[in-house]
């Protein structure tokens, strides 16, 4: 007979699996708009099938963590990140920027739709996302909505994204390189935690513990993304690998190697989980997220 699972030995998907069924729900309820032409809306639906769904679990395990409350809130801004990062990632795979084929295994939102609709599902995805979580109507809401612009906007992933493509000026090296992650890829799994603590009505002793676990696991997410550039598969990835190394791009990676871009992966790995402290035995999910983190293949 097999034995369940343990704690231990359980994978990535399996704690993910539930949440993401949560967040498809919540795509299904709230991505769609009735005045939307019916080529945009299967075009932003194409989009946002597949992945992770990474952001909207932390949104869930942040809320959770902080007690829960309203979750309706807690659905919308599920629905609202996801869509914000596939808005990033539609746009990011377009000619003028990473000009990239493959996404989630399946072609890329230009090659499939061409380029102008594209940028426009990109725009759609983005607008949907601030007027789902809007139409709560509620003061958290509100607030949620601002966390969202700030994460993704211009002092956050835009800027990591500007930085980036050399687009602004960025310092050399490991400094360089952390500045860029802190705003393309962790500013918005700040943004995820804090919504989810929001609907929750945390503390600000609460929020701030997951700002700094979101600031950590995201930057941690990036040293394991440069890593799993390198040494994943297109079939694993669901992307195309080895673009970092053939564009001559700085990674965690080329900077400090293999095993010492995986040493740094862990410990702020660890510094994330140490950040937890603060809200008690409720986050365990957080830290098992973290950790199952270090060891995706995708
Ligand atoms: C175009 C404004 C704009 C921003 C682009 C998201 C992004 C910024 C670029 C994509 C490339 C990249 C390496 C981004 C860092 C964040 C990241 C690792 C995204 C991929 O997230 P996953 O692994 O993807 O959660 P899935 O498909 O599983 O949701």
């Amino acid at each position: 007979m097999q034995s369940e699972p343990t704690s231990t030995t359980r994978t990535l998907g399996d704690l993910l699996s539930p949440l993401a069924a949560q967040a498809e729900a919540a795509l299904a309820q709230y991505l769609p708009e009735e005045a939307s032409p019916e080529a945009l809306t299967a075009g932003m639906q194409y989009c946002v099938e597949g992945g992770k769904r990474l952001r909207p679990a932390l949104v869930y395990l942040a809320y959770n963590a902080c007690g829960g409350g309203d979750d309706e809130l807690a659905a919308r801004c599920a629905a609202a990140i996801e869509m914000v990062h596939v808005y990033s990632l539609v746009h990011d795979d377009l000619p003028a920027m990473d000009d990239d084929a493959l996404r989630r295994g399946r072609p890329t939102a230009h090659v499939k739709f061409g380029e102008a609709m594209a940028i426009l599902i990109g725009d759609a995805l983005l607008t949907r996302a601030m007027a789902a979580i809007a139409e709560r109507g509620t003061a958290s809401a509100a607030l949620c909505v601002a966390e969202l612009a700030t994460g993704a906007g211009c002092s956050g992933m835009v800027a990591g994204q500007v930085a980036d493509m050399e687009l602004c000026e960025v310092a050399d090296g490991l400094e360089g390189l952390e500045s860029i992650h802190r705003r393309k890829t962790a500013a918005l799994l700040v943004a995820a935690l804090r919504m989810g603590a929001l609907a929750a009505g945390a503390s600000e002793a609460q929020l701030a513990a997951l700002t700094t676990y979101g600031e950590k696991l995201g930057l941690a997410f990036q040293v394991f993304d440069d890593l799993l550039d390198v040494t994943a598969s297109a079939a694993e990835l669901g992307k195309t690998p080895g673009k970092d190394a053939a564009g001559g791009k700085q990674t965690m990676a080329s900077l400090l190697g293999l095993d010492g871009a995986r040493e740094f992966g862990e410990r702020l790995t660890a510094d994330a989980v140490a950040a937890l402290a603060p809200l008690g035995g409720a986050s365990e999910p957080l830290t098992l997220l973290a950790e199952y983190l270090t060891t995706r293949r995708n």
